[in-house]
């Protein structure tokens, strides 16, 4: 991993793909969820309702122009492309006896059209992708046969993909899901299914799904290696780095405590175990988690080769009670001294900077950069042109970030994948208008447009920047 450094996107399937009954694929989590935009939420159905539209239904129908959309990557110089597989395609109701073969192919397929556009993949198994009847019947990851169902898609997966594929995400943003309120309803249903308002004793359910996943994680990084040693298997994460409000030495504390919530899986992902201030947490919340040997030796045995940043935003944190400040969307507070996106998240180069030395410091792993960019309202010309200078501005100046912390600081990243290359559905408000391409597709909200795919002025940027390195 060390001579490479990957420049290139990051997508998920069922933001992209539509064809969302197609080739025997299962219903998914996020086939019953609506659009919602900054003010409104999503909703989570338990089912289809036909009155409805359901964005994950079509999308940007990547699964019918994943050729046409992978030679416009090529042309903007890509090196890399993070796909998600999506679950419910391989195993349509979770717990089938037998993968879905046509499922298989298609991933195939778009491995094999990367590979042949010199493009490396990156597999995340498990980016909000889940088959819905693994929630009905079992209740989603709180149920520890949900883990052994999960072991057994990667494991197909792991085996199919021996000799295409190196680099594998187990899973995405996991580390959203924790036992605080704080955490809105929609990362854990994002991540479960369930809601957090809806469920029963919710600390405990999300202890135990956060818990399960995290044993998952580290149980299908070893099923991976012992399939090929060759395998490079990392998470990803969702990081805000959290800077304290003031001088206050008490801010400092707990601006470092409220990064337990980030740090805790990566601890237990490449430490060797569950690490006890997590425990002690679910303690003081009334959640008892006592840990099995045979897990202990889960931990032990499955740790990460890479670690998976995705970063949009920092926030800030205080002892005092601020009610009047402004709470920032993953947690804290909002920063007064910086901008933020048209969507109120906070814009901050230097914060990924800062990141990328507290991981290299505490972690010391290789890092990739999975996810950044700025979700705006862009504006297609007559003549098919969209300028986005607001892009550019975004995406140079979290690169130039990069670069310090790599030369300066000697942290070990080996690439830089932009979320959403081409535009696609949000996945916290739904809408399409909140766009992050480098590629502008027409699409709406409510489903209409022609879909055609339009270069807006940050692809052409892109490309020169990459040709310049
Ligand atoms: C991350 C998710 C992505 C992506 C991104 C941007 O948390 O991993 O799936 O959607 O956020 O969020 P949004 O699409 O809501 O703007």
């Amino acid at each position: 991993m060390k001579n490479k450094f990957f420049y290139g996107g990051s997508i998920a399937s069922h933001q992209c793909e539509g064809a969302y009954n197609e080739d025997g694929k299962g219903l998914g989590i996020m086939d019953v969820v609506t659009v919602g935009s900054k003010d409104v939420p999503r909703q989570f159905h338990d089912n289809i309702d036909e009155n409805t539209y359901y964005p994950s239904h079509n999308a940007i129908d990547f699964y019918h122009t994943y050729k046409e959309d992978i030679a416009l990557f090529k042309e903007a110089g890509f090196s890399c492309l993070r796909i998600s597989v999506d679950w419910s395609r391989i195993y349509p109701n979770g717990d089938d006896e037998e993968p879905n073969r046509k499922g298989i192919e298609h991933y195939r397929n778009v491995a094999r059209e990367l590979k042949k556009n010199d493009i490396e993949p990156i597999i995340t198994l498990f980016h909000f992708e889940m088959p819905l009847s693994l929630v009905k019947k079992y209740g989603s990851w709180q149920n520890r046969k949900v883990v052994d169902l999960y072991l057994r898609y990667a494991r197909t997966m792991f085996e199919e993909f021996k000799g295409e594929v190196t680099y594998w995400s187990t899973f995405n943003e996991m580390n959203h899901l924790d036992s605080d309120v704080e955490l809105n309803d929609f990362f854990t249903y994002m991540n479960t299914g369930l809601c957090y308002s809806k469920v029963e004793d919710p600390a405990r359910v999300m202890v135990n799904c956060a818990y399960n996943m995290t044993l998952a994680s580290v149980k299908a990084v070893k099923i991976g290696h012992e399939i090929d040693p060759d395998y490079q298997i990392g998470c990803v994460f969702g990081l805000t780095p959290i800077y304290a409000y003031s001088a206050n030495p008490e801010d400092s504390l707990k601006a470092f405590k409220a990064m337990d919530r980030d740090w805790y899986q990566i601890d237990a992902m490449t430490k060797g175990s569950f690490p006890e201030y997590k425990l002690k947490a679910y303690c003081d919340r009334g959640v008892d988690l006592v840990i099995p040997d045979e897990d202990k030796q889960a931990f032990k045995e499955g740790k990460i080769d890479f670690i998976g940043i995705n970063y949009y935003s920092s926030a800030v944190e205080t002892a005092l009670n601020l009610s009047d400040k402004e709470g920032s969307f993953f947690g804290g507070l909002n920063n007064p001294y910086l901008k933020q996106s048209d969507w109120g998240w906070t814009i901050d180069p230097i914060g990924l900077r800062y990141l990328l030395n507290m991981i290299d410091r505490r972690y010391g792993l290789p890092m990739i950069i999975t996810e950044n960019g700025l979700g705006a309202f862009d504006h297609l010309e007559d003549d098919g042109s969209v300028h986005d200078p607001y892009r550019i501005e975004y995406i140079g100046s979290h690169l130039k970030q990069i670069k310090l912390a790599i030369k300066e600081d000697c942290v070990n990243c080996f690439g830089y994948l932009m979320w959403g290359p081409i535009d696609l559905v949000s996945a916290t408000t739904g809408e399409m208008k909140k766009r992050y391409g480098l590629i502008y597709v027409d699409r709406n909200d409510d489903g209409t447009g022609s879909n055609k795919r339009y270069k807006k002025d940050s692809f052409f940027w892109f490309k020169a920047t990459i040709e310049s390195d």
